[in-house]
């Protein structure tokens, strides 16, 4: 729908252009605009939107908003005194049309300690309300606007000194629907992303004051979502089903950073950036979010699993707290994704043959199957145990074991074979199955007789002699590939 309004727009705005009228017709239209009837405006706390208007009309709509101070938690042990829009960090979204009359009543809580007044986005007129909704505790201050510009938009305190009020969680959503309102969806969720300063550092328990100093070096202690480090954790975790569509209304408060917001996991179908509702962009994965800005991001939850919502500006979600999730239950649909299928041992080029960088040792020949054994121990330690370990154990599922291993003693010539040309491919040990690669080695003959004869000789092997003129014999020459 999204695209078919902005082809018409694009048309409109040419021909309009031509005859003079230039940009602003909708706003035109929306000062125009009847105004029928009356209703008191649904507010709803996040992560909840109220319901879209599906009204054809454009009314007076009457909002009653409550500027309130408490405190509360802004992370485990970590708590802080919020001013708030409504009681909870962000403030309640509100919900109207264009073309809609507002009737905008801001309410000072008595128990305040400071005045308050509200800055939106979607106003058109000084200060966005700012100056006419100054109010101070235990007041109650009334202005009103027309809505004539479609979009999701941010409102939040201008009061001096405005980024601390921000800073201190005044800020929050306003959607103005456009006329025939938005796509329909299966769930409509509110999202918003604060910066927050705090004397202590990041973690430092108790009530902590704001940081003014911090905040003017942009350096916060905690970027979250909905106010608190765990807000969308555990408990309040989004839930979906796989299958269902998705609406995430994502603003970002600031007062300072600009969130790189990303779901990990999905793909958004579409996203309406910077609150517009006319242009979508489709296929995102990362989408930027300014302070005092806000997007629209619809996407289509395929399949079950824990998604988790990031500032893709990392050390903010992992050490911060920008960091949330969404849990999609349902039938796994494995074509989509198969979930983990094998781990395999992965040999980069070129590491197929691996020369073992030894020159030849000369001059050392064992003489006796006690030296033999006692040399072989030193080329397994070197060469072997990495793989193999040095019980001959081997690692489940990725290194066989040479211990006890019916591969090894069914087969001397054959083990030469594997040491010299290396091994891939599936092979049964003891029952097992591997399929892994085992790089051929370039080591002397006298060196694989000796490690082979103490391989054969320890772990409850068979202990067969291996000896160097037999190793030269049965020696795969490099290039070509172990008999099996
Ligand atoms: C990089 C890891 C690695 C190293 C190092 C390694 N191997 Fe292996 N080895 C393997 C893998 C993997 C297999 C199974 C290959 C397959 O699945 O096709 C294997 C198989 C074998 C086998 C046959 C299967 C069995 O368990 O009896 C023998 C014998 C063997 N290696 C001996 C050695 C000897 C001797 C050395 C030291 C000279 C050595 N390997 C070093 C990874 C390694
Ligand atoms: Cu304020």
């Amino acid at each position: 729908m999204g695209t078919r309004r902005a082809k018409v727009g694009v048309a409109t705005v040419i021909f309009l252009s031509w005859l003079g009228v230039g940009y602003g017709a909708t706003s035109d239209e929306n000062i125009r605009e009847k105004v029928e009837g009356q209703e008191t405006a649904i507010l709803a706390d996040a992560p909840s939107v109220p319901p879209p208007l599906g009204r054809r009309n454009a009314t007076k709509v009457i909002v009653h908003l409550e500027v309130k101070e408490v405190e509360g938690k802004l992370s485990d042990g970590v708590r802080y005194t919020f001013w708030t829009f409504g009681g909870k960090v962000p403030g309640k979204f509100i919900r109207i049309r264009e073309g809609d009359l507002v009737e905008f009543h801001l309410d000072n809580h008595p128990s305040s300690k400071m005045p308050h007044n509200i800055d939106l986005h979607a106003v058109t007129g000084p200060g966005g309300g700012a100056a006419s909704s100054f109010t101070a505790p235990g007041h109650s201050s009334v202005f009103s606007f027309k809505a004539l510009n479609p979009g999701l938009y941010v409102y939040h305190c201008a009061t001096a000194p405005v980024a601390m009020h921000v800073a201190n969680g005044m800020y929050g959503l306003i959607l103005v629907e456009p006329k025939g309102g938005l796509p329909k969806v299966d769930h409509e969720f509110y999202v918003m992303q604060g910066d927050f300063y705090t004397k202590g550092k990041n973690g430092e328990k108790g009530l902590q004051p704001f940081s003014m100093e911090k905040a003017i070096d942009e350096r916060p202690d905690y970027v979250v979502f909905n106010g608190s480090t765990g807000s969308l954790l555990d408990d309040g975790a989004l839930q979906v089903k796989a299958g269902d569509t998705v609406r995430l209304f994502v603003g970002n408060g600031g007062p300072n950073m600009t969130s790189s917001f990303h779901v990990i996991g999905e793909i958004f179908d579409r996203v309406w950036p910077e609150g517009n509702t006319s242009t979508v962009t489709e296929n995102v994965a990362t989408t930027m979010i300014p302070a005092g800005s806000a997007a629209i991001i619809d996407f289509k939850v395929n399949v079950p699993g824990t998604y988790v919502l990031v500032d893709h500006s990392l050390t903010r979600a992992f050490n911060k707290g920008a960091l949330g999730t969404m849990k999609a239950s349902g039938e796994e649909n494995k074509l989509i994704y198969s979930g983990k299928i094998s781990d395999e041992v992965f040999l980069p080029e070129g590491t197929k043959i691996r020369v073992a960088e030894q020159a030849e040792k000369k001059g050392a020949v064992a003489k006796t199957k006690a030296e033999r054994i006692a040399m072989g121990r030193a080329v397994y330690a070197t060469n072997c145990a990495a793989c193999h370990q040095s019980g001959g154990q081997g690692i489940p599922h990725a290194f066989p074991p040479l211990a006890n291993s019916d591969f090894l003693n069914a087969d001397k010539i054959r083990a030469i074979k594997v040491v010299t040309g290396g091994l891939q491919g599936k092979v049964t040990v003891n029952g097992q199955d591997y399929n892994g690669a085992m790089p051929a080695w370039s080591l002397s003959d006298e060196d694989i007789a000796n490690v082979l004869t103490y391989v054969y000789s320890s772990w409850g092997n068979s202990g067969k002699d291996v000896l160097p003129q037999e190793v030269k014999a049965n020696r795969v020459k490099p290039g070509a590939h172990a008999a099996e």
